[in-house]
């Protein structure tokens, strides 16, 4: 049996994704995400045009060599393209031999470690009520762990909080944080480091207030912070217990990790952006982080991010992996039955898709009491609805640009 044609689909369906579908000789298919939010025609022209001639006629079930042959076949390694595409066929495989085992996926992955996977939900907004709103609303949706994002008083938008929030930023629902924006352009949004540095804390201490030490509270920091800036924020929301600080440094330079952890004991999670092992390697071995970020989607698929995660095991790191709406019901679905199976597994970030994703993938894991439990179906247990996609065809969209209040660009 071999691949007798891979389709590269992109649509719209509520956002825009590029999904790859393996079809074997036998008529089994398979499917994998490739969505790099806003550089979406680059994965998908570097699959179209340089992965799918060289998978065609290979041996479905050669997963391993396959990702070798495409990782060191290429010359040109890493990246986000590259590893993009990579885990759109790795995935698409692992989808095709479960289905061949007649299986879900999570039982070739060693099988259920636990009953289902914590998830974590986003709260956002523009002040301290309208936070409280959304946390309670989450607490209502059964989510029993929860992210935390405000405005901050004299900037007009801010990373993590509900576009619809802000007047004219074009959002639908409430809280449907949703930050790439349909358009030619990526629009422009600006930062004040010292003003988020002093709120910050301010945020926390009133929700512990309202709330109670026990809810497991996250933040993202969204790679905006000098080391020593990370550093005395850490510090600032030590009293207040977070479950995790994400992304607190530009994650390019590891070692400024180093200096982060010198100074707090504030758990740390960090790698949404990086796609191999080798981003991870001093974070890891110097135990400088305590969640890894990577998805399946982004990190080369299944097979390379567990071995990112058996790696971190060693060190009692744990799973953490991104899970935005740019993450597709496919991507979804690889990352719980993955998570379901890790021995160190931690958490799970879930964005919930819009009713029109969801349609054209028709995803059979489920959300109850605050876990993610993967679809026992053979394979991934998600499709794709021809029909339904492509009446969302392809529609540009960017993430934001950053400036710093004086028009410098920063990282957003
Ligand atoms: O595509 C970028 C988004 O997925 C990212 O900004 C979301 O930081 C993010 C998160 O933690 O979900
Ligand atoms: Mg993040």
């Amino acid at each position: 049996m071999t691949i007798d044609s891979a389709e590269v689909l992109v649509a719209s369906p509520g956002r825009n994704f590029v999904t790859l579908r393996i079809t074997t000789s036998d008529g089994v298919t398979g499917l994998g995400d490739a969505t790099v939010n806003g550089r979406e025609l680059a994965v998908a022209s570097y699959l179209r045009d340089h992965v799918v001639p060289l998978i065609l006629g290979r041996d479905e079930h050669r997963i391993e060599d396959t990702w070798q042959y495409l990782y060191r076949g290429a010359y040109w390694r890493r990246g986000p393209i590259t590893m993009a595409a990579i885990a759109a066929v790795d995935t698409a495989l692992w989808d095709i031999k479960a289905k061949h085992a007649g299986m879900p996926l999570y039982q070739l992955l060693g099988g259920k470690s636990r009953e289902g996977c914590l998830a974590y939900g986003h709260a956002s907004g523009r002040d301290v009520p309208e936070l409280f709103d959304s946390i309670r609303q989450h607490q209502a949706e059964g989510f029993r762990a929860i992210r935390v994002q405000t405005g901050i008083p004299g900037l007009d938008s801010v990373y993590g909080v509900a576009a619809s929030a802000f007047a004219g930023a074009g959002g639908t629902a409430r809280y449907d944080h949703e930050p790439a924006r349909r358009g030619a352009q990526p629009v422009e949004e600006r930062w004040d480091t010292r003003a988020y540095l002093r709120h910050a804390p301010t945020v926390f201490e009133a929700v512990r207030n309202e709330f109670g030490p026990e809810l497991p509270l996250l933040h993202d920091a969204h790679h905006r912070l000098t080391p020593i800036q990370a550093a005395k924020l850490g510090k600032s929301l030590e009293p207040y217990d977070l479950f995790w600080l994400e992304d607190v440094t530009p994650a390019e330079n590891q070692a400024a990790l180093r200096l982060v952890r010198e100074h707090t004991t504030t758990p740390l999670a960090i790698g949404e952006v990086f796609n191999t092992i080798w981003d991870y390697r001093e974070l890891i071995e110097n135990q400088l982080i305590d969640y890894v970020r990577s998805p399946v989607t982004h990190a080369g698929g299944i097979t390379a991010l567990r071995r990112i995660f058996d790696y971190a095991g060693i060190y009692q790191i744990k799973s953490g992996m991104h899970g935005p709406t740019d993450i597709s019901p496919v991507g979804m679905a690889a990352a719980l039955h993955l998570g379901i199976a890790l021995h160190n597994f931690g958490i799970q970030e879930y964005m919930t898709h819009s009713p029109i994703t969801d349609e054209v993938f028709q995803p059979t894991y489920r959300f109850s009491e605050g876990l993610l439990i993967p679809g026992d179906s053979p394979g991934l247990g998600v499709s794709y609805l021809d029909e339904v996609a492509n009446a969302n065809p392809y529609d540009q969209a960017y993430l934001p640009v950053n400036r710093l209040m004086d028009g410098t660009v920063h990282d957003w």
